[in-house]
Order: structure tokens, then C-alpha cells, then sequence
């Protein structure tokens, strides 16, 4: 008896133990279901506290949040996973499942989006991204089938930040400045000597004294500390440069339906989320320059400017051709891209 009772304790014991488990068990389900959740590498080119990042890690919280977790982002900003030449082909590949691209920095594939680097004169990086989401919504381009496209957005328009006062378009004539697909073109017909290279590879050029300045928007000053050595700033408003954020397309259609949904609804807000944190961030970093170095905001005079406007004009010729040539009904597409700058640049 004494040792069928000494047997009985501990029984009760376990079924109590057991009942515990399972209550925990219970409790855990969400995480047991985390365990299995479907994990997103995104890789981005440019460092971390530069804005095509900050875009990236707010998708990935929102991502997380409208899953409920069923999905994890782990981003890679900074080229760590892809660097900007290969992310595009990177991505199709399935290096990286996610991708951010500048269209500028790959001339020639992107013959329909391109419209957007041409000086179509966007005043702001929110009506900018905006209009490119509508646009892709719409037409769908061909160039880019080989991937899902998440969204796209646009940087702020590009002004020229120099180790000298540009104060006269014909200060330009033969000036080493970096740029990059569409603001390469600019500075070439403007008499410069654009210096075409991604901005994470920047920083270093103008270390090693390669270029006098650069052609982007004013975010670089604070995000690549160039206020430092770029005192002079040239407000010139030339192009946006546009981007995107790609998605592998196999992982795409692997996707359960819930989350394909998730992700589309994020779009356009994205887009719009992206073009007002970048308008907030430039007044920002323009305003940090100023008291940590001293820069200088130079403006040119209005017939400067005009002049300028006239020469670029050209670009939209060359873009039509070039675009024809590939197919693109061009003389639609720059009327479209046109009238979505009117909509949304008020
Ligand atoms: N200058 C363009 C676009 C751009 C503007 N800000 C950033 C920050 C990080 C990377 C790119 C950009 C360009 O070089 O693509």
C-alpha cells in the first residue's frame, strides 16, 4: 500500500505537470507559429541612416506588424549583401529576395521608367515617388517582369554641392562632378564632366579628390557628412533620381495569398511615406549643415536657370528616340509622366 501511494504521489504530480505543459503549450502557439514564419532578406546599397534605408526598415516593421509576424525582414543596408551594380541582377537571381535599385545607375534597362530621370521638373520627392507609383500602377512596364515590383519612390531634385561657389552655369565647363544616369546627362549638357558612379562609392571619390562635387539631393549633406568639404550649395533643382524596391520573383509567387496582400496595400503608401520622410529629412539636413559647418546656399540668377532649362530640353528628344527605338510608345509615355507631375506637384 505504502508503495502504491509513494507510486500514486508523483502519478498526480505528472498529471499535473502535464496539464502545465500543455497550458504553456498553449500559450506558446504564436510563437510555435513564428517559428515557421517566412523569413525576407532585403539588401540595400547606400549606409543605413541614408533615406533609401530608413524606407527599408520602415517597410520591414510594417511588414512584421500587418502579418502579425508571419513574416521577418531582415534588412542588410550599406552593401553588405548587394552592392548596387549587382543588386539588380542579385535580386532576379535569388541572392537576395528583396532589393532597392536606382534606375539612373543601370542606363539603358529601364527604357520606359527612365521618363523619370528626364528634367520634367518635380519641385519635391513626394510628388516625385508619388506619380511613379501611379505611372508603374497603370502601365505595368515590360522591363520589369523579370521581377515583382513592392514600390518605387524618387530622391529629392538635385542640386550641386562643390568645394567652390558655383555662382554661373559657365563656372561648370569641364568641372569633375559625380552624378549618375539622367544627372549625368544634365551635367554633360551643361559643359561639366560628370563622374557616373552609385552614391555609396561617393564618399571615397571625393576623398581621393576625383570630383570637385556632386549633383543629388541635399540629404548628403548630413547622411555622407559632406556638408565638411562641400561648403557650396548651387540650388539648381534639376532631376529626381527614381528607384525601386524589387522582389525575387519565384519567393513572390511562393508567397501565401494573406501575405501577397500585405505587401500590395503597402505600395503606394510606401511611395508617399518615402517622398515626405526625404522632403522633411533635406530641410533637416540642410539646417544641421548650417550650424555644424557653415554652408553656404548659393543661388543662381533667374536667366541662369532659364538657360539652363532651355539647354535640357534636348534630353527629352533623346529620350523619346532612344525610347522608341525600344518599343516604348514615347510621346504617350512623357505626356503621361507630364501630366502626373502636374497632379501631384500643386
Ligand atoms: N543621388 C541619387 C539619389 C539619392 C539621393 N539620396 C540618396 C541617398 C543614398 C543613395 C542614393 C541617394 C543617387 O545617387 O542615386
Amino acid at each position: 500500500m505504502k508503495a502504491h501511494r509513494h507510486l500514486a504521489a508523483p502519478t498526480g504530480k505528472a498529471a499535473l505537470l502535464l496539464a502545465a505543459l500543455l497550458v504553456a503549450a498553449a500559450c506558446l502557439l504564436p510563437g510555435a507559429a513564428r517559428a515557421q514564419a517566412i523569413t525576407l532578406s532585403y539588401a540595400n546599397f547606400p549606409p543605413a541612416p541614408t533615406f533609401p534605408c530608413i524606407q527599408m526598415e520602415r517597410w520591414a516593421e510594417e511588414v512584421r506588424a500587418r502579418t502579425q509576424g508571419k513574416v521577418e525582414v531582415q534588412t542588410y543596408p550599406g552593401s553588405t549583401l548587394l552592392s548596387a551594380k549587382n543588386m539588380w541582377s542579385g535580386v532576379i537571381q535569388g541572392q537576395a529576395d528583396i532589393g532597392c535599385i536606382s534606375l539612373g545607375y543601370q542606363p539603358g534597362v529601364f527604357p520606359m521608367m527612365s521618363v523619370f530621370e528626364q528634367p520634367l521638373g518635380f519641385s519635391s520627392a513626394t510628388s516625385a515617388s508619388q506619380a511613379l507609383w501611379e505611372f508603374y500602377a497603370a502601365r505595368k512596364p515590360e522591363e520589369f517582369a523579370r521581377v515583382k515590383v513592392l514600390t518605387l519612390f524618387a530622391s529629392a531634385p538635385s542640386n550641386i554641392m562643390c568645394k567652390v561657389p558655383v555662382t554661373s552655369l559657365d563656372q561648370l565647363k569641364g568641372m569633375e562632378l559625380r552624378a549618375s544616369g539622367g544627372a549625368s546627362q544634365v551635367l554633360e549638357i551643361l559643359g561639366a564632366t560628370p563622374v557616373s558612379m552609385p552614391a555609396s562609392e561617393t564618399p571615397e571619390a571625393l576623398q581621393k579628390g576625383l570630383i570637385k562635387g556632386v549633383l543629388s539631393s541635399f540629404d548628403w549633406l548630413k547622411d555622407f557628412n559632406f556638408a565638411e568639404h562641400l561648403k557650396y550649395q548651387t540650388v539648381t533643382n534639376f532631376v529626381v533620381y527614381p528607384f525601386a524596391v524589387i522582389m525575387n520573383l519565384d519567393k513572390w509567387n511562393a508567397l501565401p495569398a494573406d501575405v501577397q496582400a500585405v505587401l500590395d496595400g503597402l505600395s503606394a503608401e510606401q511611395a508617399e511615406w518615402t517622398g515626405k520622410y526625404l522632403d522633411a529629412h533635406v530641410q533637416e539636413s540642410l539646417d544641421w549643415s548650417r550650424e555644424k559647418y557653415g554652408i553656404e546656399i548659393v543661388e543662381l540668377p533667374e536667366g541662369e536657370l532659364a538657360k539652363a532649362e532651355a539647354a535640357l530640353a534636348v534630353m527629352l528628344d533623346d529620350w523619346k528616340a532612344q525610347a522608341a527605338a525600344k518599343g516604348v510608345p514615347a510621346d504617350e509615355v512623357l505626356a503621361e509622366a507630364k501630366a502626373l507631375r502636374q497632379k501631384y506637384d500643386k
